[in-house]
């Protein structure tokens, strides 16, 4: 049985949580971290499903902070699969001993702030109790999977599965009849493998997506030493990347496919224009979004990249109505989270794929054989797979009873919409910390770099604070309504703000329409974080616990 007291408890065991407890064990801190899960991993724990893998390189989807770990692990593919991945975290975890700072099997399910203690007291649904001064959130901004709520699922006989809960010991479907609801990332990737595997496929669509070519590929030995030879360039460029698929991190900075991120689009003729499009698309992953400077914040601009999507699509796909079903018409391209995939618009050429158009013909309720349509069809199925997303950048958070001070809950001081500084703290929760909260550019940006830079700022204040006697930290209300509003005057500055996105909330029926990511760029970010650092932690107060913020 473990101690009842820390120094810090760290909730989660992906690249957040893992990374947390190495730095804070460095610091010479006690902590203990939960998982939820039985292993560490996270995202790539929990998310088995066929075809899952990164859509950032793996070569910049990995830790920066140790060159040994670097210089031993190779990756094998451009873009890793999730086995490799996770296969890395636990060489992480088994590299430097981390295992034995985690209690896993283990959902923490109350955080409650005890003012006269100043420390914070972590509930178990065992329930454990154990208490810190200080309390890291690693728990994720993908995590909390959703199964939307239709009518009938609990009559369906054959088995259903999410994405993000997938079985361990993997699935079947040889010889089955699959519907597969959701479009997203995870439909993308999942969708062409379970076509070869099994015997038909239905794909219910709701909305189509724009996806782009991985063009992965085996990673040779020349690649990574060309990688390795422009490491700090490739990693400064990556720390500094503007929108999810902007930053540029092809071996060699010089060969890349980049134009300057300064050029407009509107302001070249159509042929260069195209021309830049046609390498981006060549050149493989989400690097489309950031050919040019515009496209994420003018409608004109982003039509243009938008088109040569549609064009493709339209080559790609032979019968044009299952071309023109999913061709997107109604949203910028980049606005809902850009996806990457192999083959999948191909893979309604194959003749045991078929797409509903649920916008013509919706979901009516679940029967014990399949999905019933409102048109009275029932797509018939032996199994369900739910790519339908997550409760994202909340999620995690909200499923935990978090108590701050005076008997303030998170959930409702969130209730119209987070409310962070930085996306690191929230006013009221004292020594309460999240990585990648909502509020910082998160999943806007290469998630596992916006980890290493939270961790290291954090790992940097908990040092401050420790050498100046501080034992409280938490923000201003005045410094957390300036952020919140700023966070929202840019993403409203963007083409963020026009679809209905699960960056918005909107998936969720009933949660806030808040735009949750920082969309500022991570570069711009960061500096912003280091700035308010080196002005005394700006807009945060930090005291004595006897002296209360
Ligand atoms: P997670 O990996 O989500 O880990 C959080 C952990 O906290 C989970 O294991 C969970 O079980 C645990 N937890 C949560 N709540 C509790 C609780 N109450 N008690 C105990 N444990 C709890 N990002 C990219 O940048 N590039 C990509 O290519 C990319 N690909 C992705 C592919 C998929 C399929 C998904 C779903 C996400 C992808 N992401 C990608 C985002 C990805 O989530 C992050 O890159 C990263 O893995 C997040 O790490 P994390 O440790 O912050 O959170
Ligand atoms: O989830 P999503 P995801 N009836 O929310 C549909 C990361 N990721 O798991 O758009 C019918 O994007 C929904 O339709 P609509 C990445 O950040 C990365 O795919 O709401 N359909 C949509 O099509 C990603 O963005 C990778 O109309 C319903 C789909 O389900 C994030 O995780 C891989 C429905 C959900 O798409 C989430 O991706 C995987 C309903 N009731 C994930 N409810 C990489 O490649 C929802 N849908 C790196």
């Amino acid at each position: 049985m473990q101690r009842e007291h820390y120094d810090a408890l760290v909730v989660g065991a992906g690249f957040s949580g893992l990374y947390m407890v190495y730095r804070l064990r460095q610091l010479g801190l006690s902590v203990l971290g939960f998982e939820a899960g039985a292993d560490v991993g996270g995202t790539w724990y929990w998310n088995r499903y066929p075809g899952a893998r990164c859509d950032a390189e793996s070569l910049v989807y990995s830790y920066s902070f140790s060159k040994e770990l670097r210089q031993e692990w190779r990756w094998s593919e451009r873009f890793a699969t999730q086995p490799e991945i996770l296969k890395y975290l636990q060489h992480v975890a088994d590299r430097f001993d981390l295992r034995q700072h985690f209690q896993f099997n283990t959902r923490v399910k109350a955080a409650v702030f005890d003012e006269a203690q100043s420390q914070w007291q972590l509930t178990t649904e065992q329930g454990a109790r154990v208490s810190a001064r200080f309390c890291f959130m690693a728990t994720g901004c993908l995590s909390i999977g959703r199964i939307p709520n239709i009518p009938g699922l609990e009559n369906f006989q054959g088995e259903h599965y999410h994405t993000g809960n997938w079985p361990h010991q993997g699935v079947d479907f040889t010889g089955q009849r699959v519907a597969a609801i959701g479009t997203g990332s995870s439909g993308i990737q999942a969708i062409p493998l379970i076509a070869q595997q099994a015997a038909q496929v239905t794909v219910l669509q709701r909305t189509p997506s724009f996806s782009v070519p991985a063009r992965n590929q085996p990673l040779s030995d020349d690649y990574i030493a060309r990688f390795n030879d422009n490491y700090d360039e490739i990693r400064h460029l990556a720390r500094r990347q503007e929108i999810i698929g902007s930053g540029d991190v092809a071996p060699d900075p010089a060969d890349s496919p980049r134009m300057s991120a300064q050029v407009a689009a509107l302001s070249l003729p159509d042929e260069q224009r195209q021309q830049a499009y046609e390498a981006r698309w060549n050149h493989g992953g989400a690097y489309i979004v950031g050919t040019f400077a515009d496209l994420m914040v003018d409608e004109n601009a982003n039509r243009t990249v938008a088109d040569f999507v549609r064009g493709k699509i339209s080559e790609i796909v032979k019968d044009p109505e299952t071309a023109r079903k999913l061709t997107p018409t109604d949203y910028p391209l980049g606005a809902k989270r850009i996806c990457v995939d192999t083959d999948y618009y191909a893979t309604f050429n194959r003749d045991n794929v078929t797409l509903v158009d649920l916008r013509a013909n919706a979901i009516e309720c679940i029967t014990s054989t399949g999905v019933k349509l409102q048109s009275g069809e029932e797509i018939h199925a032996d199994a369900i797979v739910f790519a339908t997303g997550f409760d994202a950048m909340t999620g995690a958070l909200s499923s935990i009873d978090i108590v701050g001070e005076q008997g303030l809950k998170l959930r409702d001081r969130w209730v119209a919409g987070p409310r962070t500084y930085l996306g690191l703290q929230s006013a009221g929760f004292p020594n309460l910390f999240m990585i990648t909260g909502p509020g910082s550019p998160s999943v806007l940006s290469n998630v596992v770099i916006s980890i290493e830079q939270h961790v290291d700022w954090l790992v940097d204040l908990v040092k401050h604070m420790r050498a100046n006697g501080i034992e409280q930290i938490q923000p201003t209300v005045a410094a957390e309504d300036e952020w919140v509003q700023h966070v929202n005057d840019i993403a409203n500055a963007t083409l963020f703000r026009l679809p209905n996105s699960w960056y918005l909330g909107a998936n969720i029926p009933g949660k806030p329409r808040v735009f949750m990511p920082y969309a500022g760029g991570t570069g711009p970010y960061r500096d912003t974080c280091d700035k308010i650092a080196a002005e005394n932690y700006r807009g945060f107060v930090l005291g004595r616990a006897s002296t209360p913020a």
